[in-house]
């Protein structure tokens, strides 16, 4: 009994690394809803290009037969892996999920629908195996498929703007920022801290990524619509909203200073503008009729003191935790 500590001491100093996982474990995250057409076909692909990788389905609330499918093709290929339910609606509760669930080497992460190649799944792992990126992204852009495939112009757009911004405020050329194809290592995955519930994922993805300064490798894949029947859970009205949302976010979050500096400048602005009849007033009579222009000028530019003030604090606090985000990644 007493040999016990000893005994697991020399364990691990021989193997540092962990005493339960082997090394380079493998896992596929599949987040699916609503997708009993392709969920067989989807696990069945990775399955034979990664017989050994972990396939972890996250269910959410489908109403079909995806959850039965998926349990029961897993049994059949005798592949490892588990079907999980997640109570919470929205992809990014579902990748939480699984991000908080499974310990592994490297993550791979694909739609269940079969738009993306499950036979590149190997260009994809390769460079985070290697160790020379933390975030692989199969841009679906490059080969020009999705362009073609994809008949949502308006969805293009979007997906366009936000990508201009980010690549803009990141210095970054990223080409596909909203792909839903990735692998990642393990110390992506455990210091990416998911607070969005749906789509927005993706993009929440990359901007992790290039704020923390991870090393991404773009991979051109070829990218195939869905097949006839099963449809997209995403909404281009609802989204084109949460599109402008996530500019204003990426902002405020991101480049606080940039944000609250341009509110200073614009509200500044408006102040002076209002203040115009004031100093003619004060000129040509060496008194102010405008009484009220004055009051709102000077309102206008206490607003854009403040605004600037509060850019400065939260630029600080973004700072420091850039600062703890890199202390963390040191011990
Ligand atoms: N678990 C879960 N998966 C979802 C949800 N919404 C979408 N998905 C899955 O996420 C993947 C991407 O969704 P999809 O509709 O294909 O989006 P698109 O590729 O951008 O058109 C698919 O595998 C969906 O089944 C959700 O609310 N929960
Ligand atoms: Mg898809």
């Amino acid at each position: 009994m007493a040999k016990l500590p000893v005994i697991y001491i020399l364990l691990h100093l021989e193997n540092p690394i962990n005493l339960k996982e082997p090394l380079s474990e493998v896992a596929i995250v599949l987040p699916a809803y609503n997708e009993e057409l392709t969920i067989a076909a989807t696990i069945s692909a990775f399955h034979e290009q990664l017989p050994h990788a972990y396939i972890l389905v996250v269910n959410n609330n489908s109403a079909d037969a995806t959850e039965e499918i998926a349990n029961a093709t897993l049994q059949k290929l005798g592949a490892r892996g588990a079907v999980v339910t997640e109570a919470r609606q929205g992809k990014g509760y579902a990748v939480r999920r699984a991000f908080a669930e499974i310990h592994a080497d490297v993550y791979v992460m694909a739609d269940a629908d079969l738009t993306y190649p499950a036979e590149r799944v190997h260009d994809l792992i390769a460079p985070v195996m290697a160790g020379t990126a933390d975030m692989v992204v199969g841009d679906r852009q490059s080969m020009g498929h999705y362009k073609n495939e994809n008949k949502r112009p308006l969805h293009n757009f979007g997906n366009w703007l936000v990508s201009k911004l980010i690549n803009k405020l990141f210095s970054a050329k990223l080409v596909d920022i909203m792909s839903g194809y990735r692998a990642f290592n393990r110390q992506f995955v455990k210091t990416y801290s998911i607070l969005v519930a749906g789509f927005q994922i993706e993009t929440d993805m990359s901007l992790h990524a290039l704020d923390k300064r991870f090393r991404i490798v773009e991979i051109p894949v070829e990218y195939k619509d869905r097949p006839a029947g099963s449809f997209s859970k995403l909404n281009t009205f609802g989204d084109g909203a949460k599109v402008l949302l996530t500019i204003v976010k990426i902002l405020r979050f991101y480049r606080p200073l940039m944000f609250f500096g341009w509110a200073a400048i614009l509200f500044g602005m408006l102040g002076l503008l209002a203040a115009v009849p004031v100093f003619s007033d004060w000129i040509a009579y060496r008194f102010i009729y405008h009484v009220p222009l004055a009051l709102l000028a000077a309102a206008l530019e206490l607003v854009a003191v403040m605004s600037l003030a509060v850019g400065l604090i939260l630029d600080a606090i973004s700072y420091q935790a850039k600062m703890d985000f890199e202390r963390h990644l040191l011990r």
